[in-house]
C-alpha cells in the first residue's frame, strides 16, 4: 500500500472499498452497504457526542427482548441505522439487538442480497457516564432466491459472513471494519466528514500480559475459568511465570478496539447467573462480528469450547461465552476448559 505521508495521500474508506472492489473481494453492492452504515455512524457519532446537550441520554423508558432498559440513544441508533439501510436497495432483511425479530425492507424499496445484523448501541449503559460506546455490525449473503429474510435465513455460522465491523465512539471516532481481507482502522475526520485509514492491517500480538474480565462475577464462574484467572493473578510465581494487568471497561466495543491495538484477552465467560441462558453476550451482532475482525488481525475466538465462527446459530438472539484477542492467550485459556472437560 502506498505510504500515507500527507492528507494528499490520505486513503477514505470509499476509496479503500473502491479498491476492494477492484480488486474482486466486493461487489458494488456490498461496498454501497458498507458506505451507508459508515454515514449512519457518522450519524450516531454526532448524537453521542452531544451527550447531556442533545437531550438524549437517560432511559427511553422502554424495555428490549433482552429485558434491559433501552437508553433514549439505544432506541435512536437503532432508527438512524433503519432508516438508512432500508431504502439502500441492497438488502433482504434487516436485524438489530433492539428489535425481537429481523424487519423485513418496506415493499416500496428494491432489494438485494445482503442480510445486515447490528447492536446499534452497544454498551449503551456507559452513555449517561461519558464513557466509549459503539456500533457493532455483521453481513451475510441472503440465501439464493430470497428476497424478504425471516428469521432463520439469519442463522448461519461467523465464517459466513462477508463483512464485519464496529465504530467506537471515543476520543476519536473510528470505523475498524474486514471485508474478509484483513482488519483496518479508520478514523473520522470530522472537518471533512470522511473515514480516513489511519491503520492497514491492524495485528494483534500473539502474546499478551493483559485481561479483560468482569471480576466481580468471579464466585460465579465455572471451574476452569476460575483456575484459569486463579493462575493470571498468581502472576510470576504462579504457573504462568509472569505478571499480568487487568483492563474492563465494561463496553465491549472499547475494550476489544483496545485488544485489537494492544493485544491481551476478553472474556465473557459462563457464570451461574447467566449459564441457562447460553452466556452473557449474543453471537449474531456481537461475538460474530468481533470474531471475525479478530481472526483476519491474527487473533483468535472461542466459546472457550469451540471456535466462534464455527458456532451454528439457533436463534437470533442466542448467547454464548466469549474468549477472544491474544491468539497464544486464547489457546491457554481453552486448554483450561479442554482439560477440565476431559477429567470430568
Ligand atoms: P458487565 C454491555 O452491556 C455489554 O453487552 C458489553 O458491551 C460489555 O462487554 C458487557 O456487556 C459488560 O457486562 O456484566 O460487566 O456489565
Amino acid at each position: 500500500a502506498p505510504p500515507m505521508t500527507n492528507t494528499s495521500q490520505s486513503i477514505s474508506l470509499t476509496r479503500y472499498l473502491i479498491e476492494e472492489q477492484r480488486e474482486g473481494r466486493i461487489n458494488a453492492d456490498l461496498r454501497l452497504l458498507i458506505e451507508v452504515v459508515a454515514r449512519a455512524c457518522k450519524t450516531i457519532s454526532i448524537a453521542v457526542g452531544k451527550g447531556a446537550l442533545g437531550g438524549v441520554l437517560g432511559d427511553a423508558g422502554t424495555g428490549n427482548i433482552q429485558g434491559e432498559a433501552q437508553k433514549k440513544l439505544d432506541v435512536l441508533s437503532n432508527e438512524i441505522l433503519l432508516e438508512a439501510n432500508a431504502w439502500g436497495g441492497h438488502l433482504a432483511g434487516l436485524a438489530s439487538e433492539e428489535m425481537d425479530t429481523s424487519q423485513p425492507i418496506p415493499d416500496v424499496y428494491p432489494r438485494g442480497n445482503y442480510l445486515l445484523l447490528f447492536d446499534p448501541l452497544d454498551g449503551s449503559s456507559n452513555i449517561d457516564v461519558n464513557i466509549s460506546v459503539g456500533t457493532i455490525f455483521s453481513v451475510l449473503h441472503a440465501p439464493d432466491g430470497v428476497v424478504q429474510a425471516k428469521d432463520e435465513d439469519f442463522l448461519q455460522p461467523g465464517t459466513a459472513q462477508v463483512a464485519a465491523g464496529y465504530c467506537t465512539y471515543g476520543p476519536s471516532t473510528m470505523l475498524v471494519l474486514t471485508v474478509g481481507n484483513g482488519t483496518h482502522a479508520f478514523t473520522l475526520d470530522r472537518e471533512i466528514g470522511s473515514f480516513v485509514l489511519t491503520t492497514r492491517g491492524m495485528r494483534i500480538p500473539e502474546e499478551t500480559k493483559e485481561f479483560a474480565v468482569n471480576m466481580s462475577n468471579q464466585r460465579f464462574w465455572e471451574a476452569p475459568m476460575q483456575r484459569y484467572v486463579g493462575d493470571l493473578l498468581a502472576g510470576k510465581e504462579g504457573p504462568r511465570g509472569k505478571d499480568f494487568n487487568m483492563r474492563w471497561v465494561a463496553s465491549m466495543v472499547a475494550d476489544v478496539h483496545r485488544i485489537l491495538t494492544r493485544g491481551g484477552i476478553f472474556s465473557y465467560p459462563l457464570d451461574s447467573k447467566c449459564v441457562a441462558k447460553g452466556g452473557k453476550l449474543r453471537l449474531m451482532y456481537e461475538a460474530n462480528p468481533m470474531s471475525l475482525l479478530v481472526e483476519q488481525a491474527g487473533g483468535a475466538a472461542s466459546t472457550g469450547r469451540q471456535r466462534m465462527l464455527e458456532v451454528q446459530p439457533d436463534g437470533l438472539h442466542m448467547r454464548v461465552p466469549v474468549f477472544m484477542g491474544s491468539k497464544s492467550e486464547v489457546e491457554a485459556a481453552v486448554r483450561y476448559h479442554q482439560e477440565h472437560d476431559r477429567l470430568e
